[in-house]
């Protein structure tokens, strides 16, 4: 058995009532199995038809799911003219669910199939509270449209890194040995903790398509279906990442060029055939002119006449290709300090707003480098309002402890989505990535005034964490993050502690009877702020990397420093971070609209927590809180170690009954690893910055 929330006690609310699901559909009978499971298992009861074949008849039900009010019993009916009432509307849409609880029943109401999957979940969550007193008529809808998962997953165990690319879980949830798994039950599993969660897409396969992997669009096609089979029970729909060169490597075509005639009716045929074999297949997801993957570069073409060229091979199935904007020279000369990795993603697509067609989405990274501890938000999300954006984030680790460490990334993905690149009156990046038919119509009004179009967003998107691991995530904690993204991509506002405490009591509470509270408290304390506390004890104030070049983890103050990557901290005798003003450096602060392009050019107002991202400053430079850089550097390396130490010591104190003995030894191997490596983050970095700048630690601590 794989540990992860939703544990058969989580059903008890659920399972010990009496249940009726009325319609039809694949995932109406995943709703009929999940409440027939749980009743089994709990004492209560289900019934799949109308009771005595009538609207009238009344049987007693707690919980009535219904896809419509025909033949449903009367409060059904009064819950659905509430909602009408209430909300002035009819739909309740594609995705969406009513939930209320009016004469001692619990009515879940859905045009859709898939309203009905979310709104039990939302039930089983709720747990007893769903049942204990009325509730008026709740209109649930996701924020976003797509709420997406990319894998990084190779077939084949690629000789540098490994089957999983950033995979910290152990191997491929779908692959073994170079082949489909076969037995797939794991990824049933996964796509039913995925439904949970609100996760309604996912990619099968590396951003990077090596040579084994490139023929999943073709040949290999049949893995692709089977993973597919087993995700849609749970309203998840499967991508492909495809490698641009593929009418050359597998078609034989002497070239990619997307203007190319023949290339088009490549893909338009190998197109057909996915549609073919998978009708419900959601698209592509391409890197491309990226680190050494193929692109449209090479024939005097951009990205939006490559993303165009997919684009149009899948229009006539509705599907959406993915195109990143992680583009940049990872071939640069350090020694030209003119070159800016920051500038690139916004000066390759900023110009290209308004050439992407409907169904090309441009998926961009958080931040302007990757997936830093902290970085500010990437320009582009602003520069493009005639486009359809996605915003990506990283669940999978590679930069915050690679699932060794604990560190809730919610806090750090909820503060980017509250984010208003337009300042206080304008849109957040959550609006700008969420579907114009869902919420926030006014302030996307703003955005979109620029061509007076309404052009939806294009969602949220994270690339994966888990593996064949038995926690699946390698760290049990790290399960949070993957729930976390799931609730933020469906409601972007949530608070990330109310996210956190769902998924505690999804996962631990149920089985944990002695003392919930307890165990409850405990991992709030250690999970909360644990992403500030990773920020602590490693690179500081914004500037990023210092991280050990190839695999990542732990710390290498000068290892990414004189290389081509385009990551460098600046760090000399007198101070440390990158300019970026116009006054002086690079010039990315103009990238940005006001107000921020100003805050961020003004040394005095650019926050401290991107200070070193932003300005190159001396040791001395006061920060708001009245520390210089430098005591800030040591006072926050101190205690960063000083507070991993203290969730190390939380945990080693909870009762053991209150949790797994494995995940208690997990969980307690992992803290070691943890506080060791921050030990090593500290005196390296404190070591580093006392030998450049020879200021001595004004507490007088030890620094080597
Ligand atoms: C970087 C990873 C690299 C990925 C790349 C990407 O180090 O393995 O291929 O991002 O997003 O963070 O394409």
């Amino acid at each position: 058995v794989h540990a992860a929330w939703l544990p058969p006690e989580a059903f008890r609310a659920v399972g010990s009532r009496r249940v009726l699901v009325l319609g039809e559909g694949l995932l109406v009978d995943t709703v009929r199995e999940e409440a027939t499971r749980a009743c089994a298992r709990h004492g209560g009861g289900v019934r799949h038809r109308p009771p005595g074949g009538n609207g009238t008849a009344d049987e007693p039900f707690d919980l009535v799911l219904a896809l419509s009010t025909a033949e449903a019993p009367a409060v059904v009916t009064a819950v659905r003219d509430e909602f009408r009432r209430t909300s002035g509307q009819d739909a309740i849409g594609d995705e969406g669910f009513v939930l209320a609880h009016r004469d001692g029943v619990t009515v879940v109401l859905a045009d859709e199939p898939a309203g009905l999957l979310y709104g039990f979940f939302h039930v089983v969550r709720l747990g007893e509270t769903a049942f204990d007193a009325a509730r008026p008529a709740e209109h649930h809808r996701p924020a976003m449209r797509r709420r997406m998962l990319n894998h990084w997953d190779n077939v084949d165990v690629h000789p540098v890194m490994g089957q999983v690319e950033r995979g910290y879980a152990g191997g491929s949830i779908f692959w073994k040995d170079g082949a489909l798994r076969e037995d797939l039950t794991r990824v049933r599993a996964y796509g039913r903790l995925l439904a949970a969660c609100g996760v309604n897409a996912l990619s099968v396969n590396n951003v990077n398509v090596h040579r084994t992997e490139a023929h999943l669009l073709t040949d290999r096609l049949g893995d692709v279906a089977a993973i597919a089979d087993e995700l849609r029970p749970y309203g998840i729909r499967v991508h492909l990442s495809v490698n641009f060169a593929s009418p050359v490597i597998l078609g034989g075509l002497p070239t990619a060029d997307p203007l190319d005639e023949r290339v088009r009716q490549w893909w338009a045929r190998a197109t057909e055939r996915v549609y073919q074999t998978i009708p419900d297949f959601g698209g592509y997801v391409v890197k491309a002119d990226s680190e050494g993957q193929p692109g449209p570069f090479a024939y005097g073409r951009d990205h939006a006449d490559g993303a165009n060229m997919l684009a149009d091979a899948l229009a006539p199935y509705g599907g959406v290709v993915h195109w990143r904007a992680f583009v940049y020279n990872h071939r640069q000369d350090w020694r030209d300090r003119s070159t800016d990795r920051a500038r690139a993603a916004y000066d390759h697509f900023a110009p290209l707003d308004g050439r992407f067609r409907d169904n090309a989405i441009v998926q961009v990274k958080y931040g302007p480098m990757d997936f830093q501890v902290r970085e500010p938000v990437s320009p582009v999300i602003a520069a493009m309002p005639a486009t359809r954006l996605a915003v990506e984030f990283q669940v999978t680790q590679e930069y915050t402890g690679q699932q060794r460490h604990v560190c809730y990334l919610a806090p750090m993905w909820s503060q980017v989505l509250g984010f208003r690149p337009f300042g206080a009156d304008g849109p957040s990046v959550a609006d700008i990535a969420t579907d114009a038919d869902t919420g926030g119509a006014a302030e996307r009004a703003v955005r979109t005034a620029a061509d007076g179009g309404a052009h939806a967003g294009g969602g949220l998107v994270a690339v994966s964490n888990v593996g064949d691991d038995r926690f699946w995530t390698g760290h049990p904690l790290a399960q949070a993050n993957l729930y976390a993204f799931g609730r933020l991509a469906w409601d972007p506002r949530l608070d990330p502690v109310a996210v956190l405490d769902e998924w505690i009591d999804l996962t631990f509470v149920p089985s944990a009877t002695a003392d919930p509270e307890r165990l409850r408290r405990t991992l709030h304390a250690m999970m909360d702020e644990s992403w500030l506390t990773y920020e602590r004890y490693t690179a500081p104030l914004g500037v990023g990397f210092m991280v050990r070049p190839g695999h990542h983890y732990g710390p290498d103050v000068d290892g990414y420093e004189y290389t081509p990557w385009g990551t460098y901290h600046f760090a000399d005798r007198d101070g440390v971070g990158v300019d970026r003003t116009r006054a002086t450096g690079t010039g990315f602060t103009g990238q940005y609209p006001k107000p921020w392009s100003d805050v961020y050019e003004s040394l005095a107002e650019c926050p401290d927590e991107l200070l070193l991202f932003f300005h190159h400053v001396p040791y001395g430079h006061v920060l708001r809180n009245g520390s210089t850089v430098i005591q800030h550097i040591y006072d926050t390396h101190f205690e960063g170690v000083e507070q991993v130490a203290e969730i190390r010591r939380l945990w080693e104190k909870l009762d053991r009954e209150l949790v797994s003995p494995e995940v208690h030894a997990r969980v307690s191997e992992l803290l070691d690893e943890q506080l060791r490596c921050a030990e090593e983050w500290r005196d390296q970095i404190n070591t580093y910055f006392f030998r450049k700048s020879g200021v001595p630690d004004a507490r007088g601590r030890r620094i080597y």
